[in-house]
């Protein structure tokens, strides 16, 4: 019997959480994490969240988490109010006819009403975009203390603890001989016991990436994820045909627009899909679907979200028929508190997938009246 619930109302919270050490990219040092999280209340009880957070506030994107909240707080949360709740695809379409731009945002919505008709069907996420084909996704860890020996110690406790042994480094602050002395050291340190991989976030010219690729190339490092400027795409392509290390798009890749125009130019040989950067799950859906028509592999990225986010694109990944270059779901990871009343589960080098229905997790809403910003 169709449900008859209607989205009640709509509520959006900031919510600052410190990190556990300064995480630095090229383009910001966090010190902190700013989630933006959605509450969507429909009528017949069930509740649905989303989160639509970015990284170092415009630094990364040009959305801000006061932008997200302020946007849907004035246009998109009344075009919600009073839908049918059941009707997602309909409400999305009305969101997409009359707002413009704002991925993020859309895709903190969009995750909410997921979550709720997940809950109203009682099958997880993942069941309503096609069925999971996987229980558990590998997670890489990013090492981005910017100090060498500090790294290395990361690493060889992550290690220990069995819950990383893919290691992801922010580089582009350096020089590239000075970046790559860096990598060299940690991938010497760690050697086969771990896959590593860098991420310039858009720092190097075209021939500093060539340089450094070839460098890297030596030092026995696996990937390099966006190396150079996003707007970029013939470069990106020069740097993929150069065949040194497989070459990840990431800030280049907006959604499946983008993904078409990259896979046609055959510009990139993985595709980071990020559900924010696709304006929401089913764009990241589309994403994905295109890269495999077109033979490239898949990395399940993050925008550091915290557990929502986390595990909204965990229930999406773990529908990819391939996801050759595995995760970076550790978002949560990096947060000094725990928002959710039972934390997700890293085992074993990987994120455990919960079971129960929508995005399978409760959260610790008393913590978070006490987090968020007044
Ligand atoms: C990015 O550019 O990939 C993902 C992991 C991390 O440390 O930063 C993000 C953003
Ligand atoms: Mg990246």
């Amino acid at each position: 019997m169709p449900s008859s619930s209607c989205i009640q109302s709509i509520e959006t919270w900031l919510v600052d959480v410190p990190t556990i050490r300064p995480h630095r990219l090229s383009v910001a040092t966090m010190r902190h994490q700013t989630l933006v999280l959605v509450r969507v209340q429909c009528s017949e009880g069930i509740v649905g969240w989303g989160e639509a957070t970015t990284i170092g506030g415009l630094d990364y994107g040009e959305e801000s988490p006061e932008s997200i909240k302020a946007n849907i707080d004035a246009y998109i949360a009344p075009l919600l109010e009073g839908q049918p709740a059941a009707a997602v695809a309909q409400t999305m379409a009305r969101v997409n006819g009359q707002v413009q731009g704002n991925r993020f945002a859309k895709c903190a919505i969009e995750t909410a009403l997921y979550d709720a008709q997940a809950q109203r069907l009682g099958v997880p996420l993942s069941e309503l975009f096609g069925g999971r084909l996987r229980d558990s996704l590998p997670v890489a860890w990013t090492l981005a203390s910017g100090d060498t020996a500090r790294d290395i110690d990361e690493a060889e406790r992550m290690l220990d603890l069995r819950r990383h042994n893919i290691f992801k480094l922010k580089i582009g602050l350096r020089s590239v001989h000075d970046d790559v002395a860096h990598v060299a050291a940690i991938k010497a340190a760690l050697g086969s016991r771990a896959s590593v991989r860098v991420d310039a976030n858009q720092a190097w010219s075209v021939t500093e990436a060539l340089e450094g690729m070839r460098r890297l190339a030596d030092a026995g490092v696996d990937l390099v994820e966006q190396p150079i400027v996003a707007h970029d795409q013939p470069g990106l392509k020069r740097l993929t045909d150069a065949n040194l290390i497989p070459v990840m798009a990431d800030e280049a890749l907006h959604g499946p627009r983008d993904a078409f125009e990259l896979a046609s130019a055959q510009a990139a040989d993985v595709f980071a899909i990020k559900i924010n950067q696709s304006g929401g799950l089913r764009g990241a859906a589309q994403v994905a679907g295109i890269a495999e028509a077109a033979n490239i592999a898949l990395y399940g990225g993050t925008m550091l979200e915290g557990a929502v986010g986390t595990m909204a694109s965990a229930q999406l990944f773990s529908t990819f028929r391939e996801l050759a270059w595995s995760t970076e779901l550790f978002g949560p990871l990096l947060l000094t508190e725990e928002i959710l009343q039972q934390p997700l589960a890293y085992r074993d080098f990987a994120l455990q997938l919960p079971t129960t229905p929508g995005l399978g997790i409760a959260l610790d809403t008393d913590k978070l009246a006490r987090l968020r910003r007044a």
